[in-house]
């Protein structure tokens, strides 16, 4: 089965017009060279997106980090899958665990904003994702089995729309990865819990996150049902990013 392979490198709140212009400009480049057909996602600050686009030049795609749960209107701060889409983004994270831990987002808004951006036409990353404590306690895959069912519940129909990115809460930011193993035995469970739910599961790409570096990329991305990254402190280092590209078998 041909799954999209992905890696996308998130910002979060760092970068500048100086990183979008040289950053993006490098990877660009070397995204142009890559003969192992991986899609190359950059999500910088939404401030930044006009300065990517323009240095992407169509090699690498692009994405935002949150959308609101709405179009448009009297929303203060907010921007909307359609300004993402009218501003050359195909892609849209939604439920980041920094969004759900920092903001309170819940898994119903995430299914409100999923149902918007694939109604824009754009592919939601979805991020899902236990605590340490969770994943302590045993209940790993139920947590993460109850994100997807309620965060995807109003994707009505749009599958090729969706990317689910696992990322344990544990391993963000923080230095340490799951095992290849234990991320592939999550991943195996997500693709089961979206066939349960009638999705064309074996065609959605599912992408690990968490402490991806240059040097545990290999070994997550040789497990089959890991079909690429969500890369956060490494995406901001150009070398470091684009190594981690050049990791699939
Ligand atoms: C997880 C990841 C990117 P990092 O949040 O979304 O960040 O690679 O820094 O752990």
């Amino acid at each position: 089965v041909m799954r999209r392979k992905i890696v996308a490198g998130n910002w979060k709140m760092n970068g500048s017009k100086d990183l979008s212009e040289k950053l993006v400009g490098y990877v660009r480049t070397e995204a142009g060279s890559l003969d192992n057909g991986v899609e190359v996602v950059i999500i910088p600050p939404a401030i930044y997106i006009r300065d990517v686009v323009g240095q992407a030049g169509g090699a690498v795609s692009v994405g935002v980090q949150n959308v609101g749960q709405w179009q448009s209107g009297a929303y203060t701060g907010e921007i909307s899958s359609e300004m993402a889409k009218d501003s050359g983004c195909d892609y849209v994270l939604v439920g980041h665990s920094e969004r759900r831990q920092i903001f309170g987002e819940t898994d119903e808004l995430v299914a409100e904003k999923v149902a918007l951006v694939v109604a824009s036409g754009l592919t939601a990353i979805v991020c899902v994702g236990e605590t340490l404590e969770e994943r302590e306690s045993g209940s790993a895959e139920s947590v993460v089995e109850s994100q997807v069912r309620q965060g995807l519940s109003a994707v009505s129909g749009a599958w090729k729309n969706v990317v689910v990115a696992y990322e344990p809460v544990w391993a963000i930011g923080t230095g340490k990865t799951a095992t290849a193993e234990d991320a592939q035995a999550m991943h195996a469970s997500i693709r089961t819990v979206l066939k349960e739910m009638g999705a064309p599961a074996e065609e959605i790409s599912l992408l690990y996150g968490g402490s991806v570096k240059a040097d545990n990329a290999a070994a997550l991305f040789a497990e089959p049902d890991i079909d690429g990254g969500l890369i956060g402190g490494a995406s901001l280092v150009a070398e470091e990013f684009i190594s981690i590209c050049r990791y699939f078998p």
